[in-house]
């Protein structure tokens, strides 16, 4: 088996692991495939929900064939008994002579012990191949289990300058079709899209994913220090069916507060600070729950809070060929920045035209 072999088949099971992003919350979405004499013989992926895991899939897809074979995993494999007995066992038992994967766990029931007990079984272990990209797909994992709150992504879809609406509150459309097809294949990638409460009044968003024939759909989680949202709207009349959190702040009216729970509405009582709902507070809760990865939709404020607490991991930018001017809405609220070296920085991750808009995604600057 050549490095290149390596990278090829470690680059499949990280494909696969990306299928299940946003349906595997709280567990991470991870790909495996088993490969023996050049031959794929099982493939899996974590299943909707977090489990069962990729590797007892795949495994079961091989049967007897996997004696003697290469297993690529995109993470390393589990060593403790959850919530399912542990896939180094599983790995173990069928007979695998080799495990490839990128990195170690963050979880700490694993970080490690993974590796060390499938070596002690006397399998090979390879690690460090592709760890960038299996970084990136595992973003969201790492950071609820490293800092407790998941990865943010923060969309914008805006004019050219950067606005939602015109002074008026028209917002629909600013963007074409195709941008707007995106967004639901992203909303589909996360496990939560989130908006400001300003945003819930405007534009009464049903903020679920359309036209893509999936069964799964993200949380909706909205963010509203006083819970004054209007109480017959989409998302109010649809919380029982589709799963709507909503973080407001320690000085709600307990009888609203009833009164959502009752519609269905899952509550979470967040910190307030300089007077705004704090957004790390907001982060914690949503990361405690389970939450790996968040799509946030705006508002200005809310997109406004993020950036200003340094909150946000990557932005995404769906910019069309018009122009409001500054009348208008602006995508992000005021940042209160005096110098430029304070402003939030991301790096160019890619570019595109999207129909007849312009894509453009940003990371983090300094990671
Ligand atoms: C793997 N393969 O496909 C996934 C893993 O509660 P449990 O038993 O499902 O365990 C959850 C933990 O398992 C999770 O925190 C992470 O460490 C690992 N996820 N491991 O070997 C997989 N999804
Ligand atoms: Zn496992």
């Amino acid at each position: 088996m050549t490095a290149s072999d390596d990278r090829r088949y470690l680059a499949l099971a990280l494909s696969l692991g990306r299928r299940g992003q946003g349906a595997t919350w709280p567990n991470p979405s991870v790909g495996c495939v088993i490969v023996k004499d050049g031959r794929v013989l099982g493939r899996g992926w974590t299943a909707p929900g977090g489990r069962p895991h990729a590797e007892p899939q795949a495994l079961a897809h091989a049967g007897e064939a996997a004696r003697g074979a290469t297993a690529y995993v995109s993470l390393e494999p589990c060593s403790h008994h959850g919530k399912t007995p542990p896939c180094t066992d599983a790995l173990i038992a069928a007979g695998i002579a080799r495990v490839v994967a990128p990195m170690a766990d963050t979880d700490p029931r694993v970080s490690g012990q993974g590796f060390d007990r499938l070596r002690a079984a006397g399998i090979a272990v390879t690690t460090g191949l592709m760890v960038d990209e299996a970084e990136r797909d595992h973003a969201g994992f790492f950071m609820k289990t490293e800092l407790g709150r998941p990865f943010v992504t923060l969309k914008l879809a805006s004019s050219f300058d950067g606005r939602i609406a015109t002074a008026t509150g028209e917002s629909q459309w600013i963007t074409g079709p195709e941008a707007r097809r995106l967004v639901h294949a992203m909303r589909l990638r996360h496990d939560a899209v989130m908006v400001g409460a300003g945003t819930a009044r405007a534009d009464d968003p049903s903020l679920t994913v359309r036209d893509l024939g999936v069964a799964r759909q993200p949380v909706r989680v909205v963010v509203s220090r006083r819970l004054d949202l209007p109480l017959m709207s989409t998302l109010a009349r649809t919380a029982k069916q589709v799963p709507v959190w909503l973080c407001h702040g320690p000085d709600t009216d307990p009888t609203l507060r009833r009164t959502w729970e009752g519609l269905g509405a899952r509550l979470f009582a967040c910190d307030v600070k300089g007077g705004q709902l704090d957004p790390a507070s907001v982060l914690q809760a949503l990361g405690g729950a389970g939450l790996t990865r968040v799509f946030c939709e705006g508002g200005g404020a809310l997109a406004a809070a993020l950036l200003g607490a340094d909150l946000v991991d990557e932005l995404v930018g769906m910019t069309a060929g018009v122009t409001i001017g500054a009348d208008g809405l602006p995508a992000i609220g005021a940042l209160g920045l005096g110098r430029l070296a304070a402003a939030p920085r991301f790096r160019l991750r890619e570019a595109r035209p999207l129909g007849g808009d312009v894509l453009h995604m940003w990371e983090r600057a300094g990671d």
